[in-house]
């Protein structure tokens, strides 16, 4: 800054002389014309209206000027901040103005384009099945029992009246867990379920449970490693063999409604005595036994009939294993399998198309959540 200017001529100090201050405010309005975008105005307004621009230096040499020369100096310089300042204002709301309109057709939203839809999810058929054959029952007053997959071999069999040597423990293949004496299995049914509930309660007991299985099964028609079983189990006093046969025929028409055909025969389980099986009618042969060709039907093996599930009286060994009194206490069970019924309710083909995961298969069924 100039010293005190004691002999004041303004034209004398050259930031303020008119013609200095009129070409600052000229470069300035040139650069602010040719700022092409905000932030090339942002530079320019840091160059000709920041702290070290011409007029900002020429506005701190007016403090050195005397007082009667103050005014005019003060004018001058303050007039042409000010068209200066005008001027940044302006272009900025110019370019403003275009970089908006830039946004809004770079941004632009068609409202009418048809929307991305993602599919919704939805539960497999099996698990509404499973879920329908529950409901059913928790109509009647039963409840649902839960056990894990991963079961002891001690509830999966022993319990179940199955011993190490029993023979029938070989009626159902078994993925045994490593090391094969950790004495732990993938259940292969859902009957454990039942010594779980009778360990834990007290009867009247009514409870339904279902459940994924394994075995060690090749996949064909009606078969599967993995699949899904449902159990009933009843234990109160004074049930016998017309309890199971009702609830049996109640469980089916509900189901697979009233015209269902099914049987059932003599059969053998362990853990209940006396045994019974149920049949359905083959949905590929209809229980003919035979295809179109004549051939034997591959479905059914020829019988007509396939195997729904087993059922019986609860074994009074089992009872007593459980700590129930089996001369105060009976009880039935029965366990059913749902691809099975699936196929039986709905025509499925082959157990292929439940396991595929295709999911034209499933979209067949609704999507229901
Ligand atoms: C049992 O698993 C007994 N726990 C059922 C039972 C419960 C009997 C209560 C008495 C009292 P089974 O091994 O038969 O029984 O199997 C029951 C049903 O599971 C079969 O009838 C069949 O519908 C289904 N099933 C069996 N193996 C398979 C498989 N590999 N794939 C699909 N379904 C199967």
């Amino acid at each position: 800054m100039s010293g005190p200017n004691t002999n004041y001529d303004p034209v004398e100090v050259s930031a303020l002389d008119p013609a200095n201050v009129d070409a600052a405010v000229q470069e300035a309005l040139t650069a602010i014309a040719g700022a092409g975008s905000l932030d090339d105005l942002k530079a320019v307004r840091i160059a000709h209206q920041g702290e070290k621009s011409p007029l900002a230096l020429a506005n701190r040499e007016i403090g050195a000027l005397p007082p009667s020369a103050k005014a005019e100096a003060g004018k001058r310089v303050g007039q042409a901040r000010g068209r200066v300042g005008q001027a940044i204002a302006a272009r900025q709301a110019e370019l403003e103005a275009e970089r908006d309109e830039r946004i809004l057709v770079e941004e632009r939203v068609d409202v009418t384009l048809p929307a991305v839809r993602r599919a919704a999810g939805a539960r497999h058929p099996i698990e509404l099945v499973s879920q329908r054959l529950a409901d059913a029952f928790v109509g009647m007053g039963w409840e649902v029992a839960e056990g894990p997959e991963l079961e002891s071999e001690w509830l999966n069999f022993d319990a179940l009246n199955l011993g190490p040597d029993h023979p029938a423990r070989q009626m159902q293949d078994t993925f045994f867990l490593d090391p094969v004496d950790s004495g732990l299995v993938l259940r292969t049914q859902t009957s454990p379920v039942q010594i779980r509930t009778m360990l834990e309660k007290e009867p009247p007991i009514y409870v339904v449970a279902p459940g994924k299985v394994f075995r060690t099964d090749d996949l064909d028609a009606t078969h599967t490693p993995v699949f899904h079983q449902i159990e009933c189990l009843a234990i109160d006093k004074g049930l016998t063999m017309a309890h199971l046969r009702g609830a049996l025929d109640a469980f089916v028409r509900i189901m697979f409604g009233e015209e269902t055909r099914t049987r059932v025969r003599a059969s053998y389980f362990p853990f209940t005595e006396p045994s019974m099986e149920t049949d359905f009618v083959c949905f590929a042969c209809h229980g003919t036994g035979h295809d179109e060709s004549g051939a034997q039907c591959r479905s059914c093996g020829g019988s007509g009939w396939i195997e729904l599930g087993g059922s019986g009286m609860v074994n009074r060994k089992v009872l007593r294993a459980c700590g129930i009194d089996p001369d105060v206490y009976s009880g039935f069970a029965f366990g059913l399998g749902i691809e099975r019924a699936l196929m039986l309710r709905h025509g499925v083909q082959g157990m292929h198309e439940m396991v595929e995961g295709d999911i034209r298969f499933s979209q067949q069924f609704g999507m229901e959540v």
